[in-house]
């Protein structure tokens, strides 16, 4: 079918048809299915279906364009796990979840929940437009290979990098998506204004850009809240793929810092995520926290390039730039 996004514009939707009847089913990507909570803010909801094969006009007052971006937004996040790596679906096993959009009113937020195998979206409020776009998208699913994965506890240092996961895959599955009206960045949900001033929510290249997050691990990054101790894990991800200083990516100019005042060279950000993702499925627990994840993601660069590699070096620069080291 075909979708009339309100972040993506004109994109192609896997859908079903029943007779006479469309329905936001993804055949093609595990049955994802995409469901109108209709302002409710509890049950499954119902099946966006329709007579046509078109979904949603771009304008949010169209109950159906939320749908749509969700829609989208999962199957690309589908498509990346499986094209770049290797994985079918959250839980690998080629299954699709649900995605549920108009939850509650004025609600500003998405999120995860293992237990319906599911993720939600608000429509936003005053300045803050609907949470579905796809980086949130992205973010939210994150949250499900995650807890089926390493299952890194959402507190702590853990819950810091369990945060930065989701924002990591958010930024590369933007990146994937190769759209022209949401192009990738190292921003998170820059198209939401959650603000009302045109800024994100998060920096990947500077963190402490938000007011709250943090660029450098310190003792005691444990204590503040997951979204703001995923800072220094998003600013190495941004060091390693882009490397220190200042560049510009599609348009967006980033100046990255390092908290040893040493330069980083960047790997790119395809070879980062592959690193995030290998160390992810096969070095964290439950339990990783800095310390951890730096040996961790060595250890795979090691595996993976070699520990002579100039990957293997971006690595461990790269973790000394936010001041986690030997
Ligand atoms: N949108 C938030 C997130 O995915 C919801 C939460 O705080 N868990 O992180
Ligand atoms: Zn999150």
């Amino acid at each position: 079918g075909t979708g009339n996004t309100q972040y993506s514009g004109s994109v192609t939707l896997g859908s079903a048809q029943s007779g006479s009847t469309y329905n936001l089913t993804d055949t093609t990507r595990g049955n994802h299915r995409t469901n109108n909570l209709n302002r409710g803010t509890s049950g499954t909801g119902t099946l966006f279906s329709g007579p046509d094969d078109v979904w949603g006009n771009g304008a949010a007052s169209n109950l159906e364009t939320a749908g749509a971006d969700a829609h989208y937004g999962a199957a690309l996040t589908w498509d990346y796990y499986k094209n770049v790596q290797g994985r079918s679906g959250i839980r690998g096993d080629g299954v699709g979840a649900y995605s549920r959009v108009h939850y509650g009113n004025n609600y500003v937020n998405a999120f995860w929940q293992d237990s319906c195998f599911c993720m939600t979206y608000g429509d936003g409020s005053g300045n803050a437009k609907p949470l579905t776009s796809i980086d949130v998208a992205a973010h939210e699913m994150t949250h499900g290979v995650t807890a089926n994965t390493a299952g890194l506890n959402y507190s702590g240092e853990s819950g810091g990098l369990n945060e930065a996961t989701s924002d990591i895959f958010a930024a590369a599955v933007e990146f994937y998506a190769g759209n022209a009206q949401d192009v990738g960045d190292y921003l998170v949900g820059e198209k939401i204004d959650i603000n009302g001033n045109g800024t994100p929510l998060r920096y990947m290249d500077k963190p402490s850009k938000d007011g709250a997050s943090k660029d450098s691990w310190y003792s005691g990054i444990g204590s503040i809240d997951v979204h703001y101790s995923s800072g220094p894990a998003n600013h190495w991800f941004y060091l390693l793929s882009e490397g220190s200083g200042t560049k510009t990516v599609n348009g967006v100019s980033y100046d990255s810092p390092t908290s040893d005042g040493l330069p980083v060279t960047g790997i790119g950000r395809e070879k980062a995520a592959l690193i995030w993702f290998k160390a992810l499925t096969t070095k964290f627990t439950s339990t990783t926290n800095y310390a951890a994840a730096r040996t961790g993601t060595l250890a795979v660069a090691g595996e993976l390039y070699g520990t002579t590699s100039a990957e293997y070096t971006a690595v461990q620069n790269a973790w000394a730039g936010i001041n986690v080291g030997a």
